[in-house]
């Protein structure tokens, strides 16, 4: 017997040994995420921060000001986004350090990214303030903000500051921007946002590198994005871990570090791996007293090779649960709620055979992109 989905475990030592997978697999949310946003007096920088978290215009007055007059962010210049997520927004690194507060002495220390706004045509002089910026920083995305002064300009002219403020800063790459349409008082009907989703996409990729993605999605006003990625991430690893011995562990543990990932993102509650382990059953719950182990044996063969149309399954499954928790959280409801969860299960599975069905592949290992798959079974519905 070869490559069972079971090997090597019976049913009481099943969950120890996914629960030692999951320690491994979900993310790690005890760390702490700090980031600078320096820019002169009145650059965007708090419009800059409102357009990145993705804010409304009214969600953006409680979280970063902005104001048409300049200087309207001189008092506190730590935002606590939560316990763990620091962000700050100043002219300089030295206004912060002249509030020499336990706070900001151990902000200082530390900052995982620094966001360095300029505007207008390039100016030298900036560049101590970014080499004090970076002296502190793990990574720093410099951007060029208010690029709709230069709309009436020939397309050239806006290339050569930016190549400009390059060769005066030192730099290989500037983002230029547009996060116009913050201030409360302007009386612009709709937002004008330009090259921010570059910037929180190279942001984020950063962020994920050190396995901090997720302490800053979790701010962000729309979520579906990161959950989408999230959930791809999850099916192309079950997506593989099908064909390992012993899979029935690793795909469980996929799964539940999916569902604490998700979870986090939405609420902002870590969950620990026996309460997210416990609500796998509820899914299948019809077989009387199921149980994790009775789960997985309702979609994985007990004995006998794992094949290609087993891992099938598994993903299927896998996506079904995770469109279903994402559809609860996503919509303020909790995953106790057993007979939503079941309802929207039965139709998200019947959703996901046919969608595997049309795309009639034969080994679910060759899909060229989960995240195209997940955007466009999430998209759909809803
Ligand atoms: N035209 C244009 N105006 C912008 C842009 N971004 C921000 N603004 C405007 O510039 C002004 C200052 O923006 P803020 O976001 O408050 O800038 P700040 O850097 O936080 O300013 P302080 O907190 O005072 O240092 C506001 O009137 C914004 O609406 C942009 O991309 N284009
Ligand atoms: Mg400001």
């Amino acid at each position: 017997m070869s490559s069972s989905a079971y090997e090597g475990f019976n049913e009481e030592s099943f969950f120890d040994r996914v629960e030692a997978q999951f320690v491994k697999k979900a993310p790690n949310l005890s760390q702490t995420l700090n980031i600078a946003v320096i820019g002169k007096v009145s650059a965007g920088k708090s419009s800059l921060i409102n357009a990145l978290l993705k804010l409304s215009r009214r969600q953006a007055l409680e979280i970063a000001k902005v104001g048409a007059t300049s200087g309207v962010t001189t008092d506190l210049t730590i935002l606590k986004l939560d316990e763990k997520v620091h962000l700050v927004d100043s002219p300089g690194l030295d206004d912060v350090r002249t509030e020499n507060s336990e706070l900001t002495k151990k902000f200082l220390k530390h900052i995982d990214v620094g966001i360095f706004v300029v505007t207008g045509s390039s100016d030298s002089s900036q560049k101590k303030n970014l080499d004090d910026l970076r002296q502190h920083c793990d990574a720093i995305f410099v951007v060029l903000n208010k690029i709709d002064e230069w709309d009436d300009l020939d397309p050239s002219v806006l290339e050569d500051i930016i190549q400009q403020w390059k060769t005066d800063l030192e730099v290989e790459k500037i983002y230029p921007t547009c996060a116009k349409g913050y201030d409360p008082k302007s009386r612009l009907p709709t937002m004008d946002i330009r090259g921010v989703a570059k910037l929180r996409n190279d942001i984020g990729d950063f962020l994920e590198k050190k396995g901090k993605d997720l302490l800053l999605a979790r701010h962000m006003a729309q979520k579906q994005s990161h959950a989408v990625k999230i959930i791809a991430v999850a099916l192309a690893a079950v997506a593989g871990e099908a064909f390992i011995p012993g899979s029935a562990i690793y795909i469980t543990a996929t799964q539940g570090a999916a569902i604490a990932s998700l979870s986090y993102l939405y609420t902002g509650e870590i969950l620990s791996a026996e309460s997210t382990l416990s609500i796998l059953p509820k899914f299948v719950a019809e077989t009387a007293g199921s149980n994790l182990f009775l789960f997985v044996k309702s979609f994985l063969p007990p004995t006998g090779i794992v094949d290609v149309a087993a891992a099938g399954v598994a993903v299927v499954i896998t996506l079904a649960l995770l469109a279903t928790v994402n559809y609860l959280l996503s919509n303020g409801e909790e995953l106790e709620q057993e007979e939503l969860l079941r309802s929207k299960f039965r139709t998200y599975h019947q959703q996901a055979k046919d969608t595997f069905k049309e795309l009639a592949l034969t080994d679910v290992r060759d899909l060229p992109s989960w995240t195209k798959l997940v955007n466009k079974f999430l998209g759909s519905r809803q």
